[in-house]
């Protein structure tokens, strides 16, 4: 009679409460049978014990069995069971079979099981595909990608999920320091025009006939008025260059003039750099809470070279100086390179960027289970599991996930891909992409010459990367993804494009 029946402790069963709701629904897979005795819902006495599963809560008593977790209120069905590894059937009491079942891989592994005649000399059933970055007969080992020495010129290598990455000692620069940035930029040679120089105030000598202008602060430059000198009333002096675009600067050189046979120069300055020539900031070394103070000239002629370690990256640089011999008389150059190459990926997948990085309007839970939960932190490109994309609480256009980069990155470009919740194929179709430098006031990226928002083409499927680029490139540390439209559900992985300028 209950030959496909759900098998349950009746002790454990609350007569009650199971029998409010009894009533019988055929199409329901899970609904086995039901008892009335004498016109009234009941169960069967006898051992074991059958009983009809039809009331709005089943999960009161878990008959998932295994360790399975029992859901309702999914469908047409009265409850589902979530199956641990290795378990199967509607309440989980069937044992997969196998050697894959449960998956003997590690790291997200696939597990296959290989035909004896393929087999040889091993004696496993299965072999594991390990992803990226992990070998070993179960992925178990986290590859050193740092074993074979990959960064030149004093790097130092730091271990990554199937990447590594090089922090390079100034001037040396690329994703292996494999680069020297050390070309003048053209102070001295003159490639650098006088209109990108300017300054807070210029020195006016003899009766005012020579001007002691910020075009003469030219390394080596020769003549009686041959450097530039701010006014002498001038408490908050700065001569500025305008590189015209962005570029990487690794180091400056200065020297100071002799002016009526007097020698003057500036014995310490401070760099402050910018992007647009609104907003400034003062040069720091990493994890410094003060600026940097530089050490400059001794003397009127001879050179001082300053590194900036790491690297300034900037269209504008200005030289602050701090305290000055006589007047503050300088004459420079700018050491550095331009700006290429520039279409790393950022860290999702490798797990440069980490969990603490990421954050989202919300993330979704599976029928509310804490342990399905689509956490930002799953956002990584190409994650596996049950649980492996974000997802939001809700679908609408004011959800977003935010990746912190720690400090202004270059961002080119960003791969997205979607996810599969058991079995259903959910991406992010279209999207916005918004940046900060604060993390408070947000801009969207703009369509091309226009103040339209652009909606960038995000998925088809499931599984397929797709890549946009970011055409001009943008300067942020906070960047977020609007999704915009969607396949069933904002599901959502994916990795930024960019590099450390
Ligand atoms: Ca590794």
């Amino acid at each position: 009679m209950f030959s496909d029946h759900i098998l349950v402790d009746c002790l454990a069963i609350k007569r009650k409460k199971v029998c409010d709701q009894v009533k019988p629904k055929p199409s329901t897979a899970h609904l086995v049978g039901w008892i009335f005795n004498s016109g009234e819902c009941d169960f069967i006495t006898s051992t074991p014990c059958f009983f009809a599963i039809y009331s709005g809560d089943y999960c009161e008593v878990n008959v998932c069995h295994n360790g399975g977790t029992c859901v309702t209120g999914i469908g047409e069905d009265a409850f589902i069971c979530i199956c641990a590894d290795g378990f199967g059937g509607d309440t989980c009491n069937l044992t997969e079979i196998g050697p894959c079942s449960p998956n003997p891989c590690q790291n997200d592994g696939a597990c296959e099981i290989i035909t004896p005649t393929r087999r040889g000399d091993v004696f496993n059933e299965y072999i594991c595909k390990c992803q990226p970055g992990f070998e070993g007969v179960h992925c178990q080992i986290n590859v050193n990608d740092c074993a074979n020495q990959p960064c030149k010129n004093g790097g130092i290598c730091r271990d990554l999920d199937g990447d590594y990455t090089c922090q390079c000692p100034s001037p040396n620069v690329g994703k292996q320091c494999q680069l020297r940035c050390i070309s003048l930029l053209g102070m001295e040679g003159g490639a650098i025009v006088e209109s990108q120089i300017s300054a807070s105030s210029v020195h006016y000598g003899i009766l005012g006939l020579q001007r002691w202008g910020p075009d003469l602060a030219r390394l080596n430059n020769q003549g009686i008025v041959n450097a530039w000198t701010s006014a002498a009333h001038d408490k908050n002096p700065w001569i500025e260059i305008n590189m015209q675009k962005k570029m990487r600067l690794t180091g400056i050189i200065t020297q100071g003039a002799s002016r009526m046979g007097t020698s003057e120069y500036i014995k310490a300055f401070k760099v402050a750099s910018s992007f647009d020539g609104n907003a400034y900031t003062t040069y720091r070394v990493d994890g410094q809470r003060s600026d940097k103070v530089f050490v400059g000239n001794t003397d009127n002629d001879s050179t001082k070279t300053n590194l900036f370690d790491p690297p300034i990256v900037a269209q504008y640089i200005r030289i602050i100086p701090v305290v000055c011999r006589r007047a503050c008389t300088l004459r420079m150059e700018l050491v550095g390179c331009e700006l290429n190459g520039c279409s790393e990926p950022l860290g999702m997948k490798s797990r440069l960027i980490s969990d603490g990085q990421l954050s989202a309007s919300s993330s979704f839970r599976t029928w509310g289970i804490d342990t399905f939960t689509w956490h930002p932190q799953f956002a990584r490109l190409d994650k596996q599991g049950k649980t492996n994309a974000w997802s939001p609480a809700h679908n609408n256009r004011s959800e977003w996930i935010q990746v912190d980069l720690e400090k202004t990155k270059r961002l080119t470009g960003i791969i997205t891909q979607g996810a599969k919740d058991f079995g259903v194929v959910q991406f992010v179709s279209l999207f916005k992409v918004a940046y900060s430098n604060d993390g408070e006031s947000w801009s969207t990226v703009k369509e091309d010459n226009t103040t339209n928002d652009k909606l960038f083409q995000g998925n088809i499927d499931n599984n397929t990367h797709r890549k946009n680029l970011f055409e001009p490139p943008f300067y942020a540390r906070y960047v977020r993804v609007v999704p915009w439209e969607w396949h069933e559900r904002i599901t959502l992985r994916m990795e930024l494009l960019g590099c450390d300028d």
